[in-house]
């Protein structure tokens, strides 16, 4: 009897512990989907939402010195709601659809990852936790998210504005555009000093030891 426990308890762990999945093909990649196991927190299902999400550089155009995008920048759901994601990249380079911050448990690392190598489109599901919060959805490819493809997944209102969302949050260091030409102008002056010493002092001593140099 005792036996017949252990080897339920044995294979309860190892059935929570399989949907942490990974699908691979030469498109792109899942990581971390689940549309079956509920958070802790939860005891059922609260609502089922569809989202459609784009990534692609048309959707920058519209944000000052910004790049690629998400066509939405913030999407809200209702606590221990079951999220059915169609990811679809419209540029013809790679993109990545992240949610970070996620429970441990059911995702690991805290993460939902979708990646796609190009044009193409993508399906995972996730169940959020019963608990307000804002998610992190990014794009990890370098300087994707500094370039704008950075957003918030809010769930039941979520816990306060991610920095540096593009037309909802402000960064938290500025870019810095050096408007000044000052230090440009004494660097131009400074640099043709140099030259002229460089050279008529070559000159002339090449003058005063070849005297034909002349
Ligand atoms: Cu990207």
């Amino acid at each position: 009897m005792k036996k017949n426990r252990l080897l339920i308890a044995l294979l309860f762990t190892i059935s929570q512990v399989s949907f942490a999945t990974m699908q691979m093909d030469e498109k792109g990649m899942v990581m971390n989907a689940n549309s079956n196991n509920l958070p802790k927190d939860c005891s059922q299902i609260s609502e089922t939402v569809n989202l459609t999400i784009h990534a692609g550089q048309k959707y920058a155009e519209k944000f000052n010195g910004k790049m690629f995008a998400f066509d939405r920048q913030q999407w809200d759901v209702k606590p221990c709601s079951k999220i059915n994601i169609i990811f679809i990249n419209d540029d013809q380079i790679r993109h990545q659809f992240m949610i970070h911050g996620l429970p441990g448990y059911l995702y690991p690392d805290g993460m939902l990852h979708l990646e796609l190598y190009g044009e193409g489109q993508l399906r995972a599901s996730l169940i959020v936790p019963n608990q307000k919060k804002t998610y992190l959805v990014h794009c990890e490819l370098a300087q994707h998210a500094e370039k704008g493809m950075k957003a918030q997944l809010k769930v039941g209102g979520g816990d306060g504005d991610l920095p540096s969302i593009p037309a909802i949050s402000a960064p938290i260091n500025s870019d810095h555009y050096l408007l000044d030409w000052t230090e440009l102008k004494l660097g131009g002056v400074f640099a043709l000093f140099v030259i002229t010493i460089t050279f008529g002092s070559g000159h002339w001593l090449l003058s005063r030891y070849f005297g034909k140099y002349k």
